[in-house]
């Protein structure tokens, strides 16, 4: 395991599938290869684009990353497909549409699609990002659909977030999943060349001016009298752009460049350490659980048989079974 650790660390493509392909399965010991790899991807900048299904994500994260190789940057992708694994849909569109990025050794493009297992999708998606960052990318673009839990947990445990909102899709901004207007660094109204643009990026400089009195760290509102100052606090910008040509995708770089430079400045470590006590959290949650359920198989098919006979209700169950009466 270290020595596959080590191979991916030294750039080795076939190393670096493989162990995005344990990471996803997880693998009993993908964990040592991870805590080998995780010290030397702590520079790599993890960059979360969702919105809604057909905002332009993909067509967006084609235009960052000809940007960022236009630049020498060495890039990982990760897509999040909820819906198709493997069978087209998305993940085949965005084959197309990323096409020529599979022939640049330092570009590096996975797929993730539903495992089934609960929370499963988030922790695959952001091990492999870790994976993309140990095999040398300097920027890793997770690209997910804005809909549904795991895909909030992404945003909110990305460095920075671009929010990608279009006209012409329902309701648009109000169609926006609660909660990811408050995870959004960047806003970009993407098919600035279709009408309603200017009036979705007004709802959104409306929605933003509403919270105001508020600050944003991480999710979680705080009252801004506390803090008392813009100073502390990051607006995100609301950026419109055309990804088919390209249009105003500097710009959002540039934005996303400054919401990094303000994270890692002293006024963004409240949110750099909600972020990292959310992974963490995040990963607790998911080892308890593991061990908990695989240590009390027999005692959870007793207690779930008496749950069924309405011999115990199911809250005292669980205070049984964690030695609990809280
Ligand atoms: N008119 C116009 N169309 C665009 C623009 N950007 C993307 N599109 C089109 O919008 C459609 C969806 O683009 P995608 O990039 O696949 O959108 P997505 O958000 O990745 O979609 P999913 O991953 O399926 O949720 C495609 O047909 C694109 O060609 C734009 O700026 N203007
Ligand atoms: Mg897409």
């Amino acid at each position: 395991v270290s020595e596959l650790a080590n191979r991916v660390l030294s750039g080795d493509l076939r190393a670096t599938a493989r162990l995005c392909r344990l990471a996803d399965d997880r693998v009993p010991g993908y964990r040592d290869a991870m805590k080998a790899l995780y010290p030397h991807t702590r520079g790599a900048w993890m960059v979360g684009i969702t919105g809604n299904p057909g905002a332009g994500k993909s067509t967006l994260v084609d235009r960052l990353l000809r940007l960022l190789r236009a630049e020498g940057v060495r890039v990982g992708v990760v897509a999040v497909d909820p819906t198709s694994p493997f069978s087209g849909g998305a993940i085949l569109g965005d084959r197309i549409r990323m096409q020529e990025h599979f022939s640049d050794p330092d570009v590096f493009i996975r797929s993730v699609a539903t495992r089934g297992a609960l929370g499963g999708l988030s922790r695959s998606a952001l091990d492999i990002a870790r994976v993309l960052a140990g095999w040398g990318a300097k920027v890793v673009l997770i690209e997910t659909v804005g809909v549904g839990q795991d895909e909030l947990e992404i945003a909110n445990t990305a460095d920075s977030t671009l929010v990608v909102v279009a006209p012409g899709l329902g309701d648009d901004v109000q169609a926006l999943k609660a909660g990811i207007l408050e995870c959004a660094d960047v806003f970009a109204v993407n098919k600035a060349d279709l009408a309603g643009a200017d009036a979705a990026a007004a709802d959104l400089e409306h929605m933003l001016s509403l919270g105001a009195d508020t600050t944003v760290v991480h999710g979680h509102r705080v009252s801004s009298v506390a803090s008392n100052s813009i100073g502390e606090r990051w607006i995100p910008p609301v950026l419109k752009c055309v990804a088919s040509r390209g249009d105003g995708v500097a710009e959002i770089l540039t934005a996303l460049r400054a919401h990094r430079a303000w994270l890692e400045s002293e006024r963004g470590s409240a949110r750099r350490f909600a972020r990292a006590k959310l992974a963490l959290t995040e990963r607790l949650k998911d080892a308890l659980a593991e061990r908990v359920v695989g240590e009390n198989e027999t005692a959870i098919d007793v207690l779930a048989a008496k749950v069924l006979s309405g011999a115990v209700d199911p809250y005292s169950a669980v205070d049984e079974l964690l030695g609990t009466n809280a």
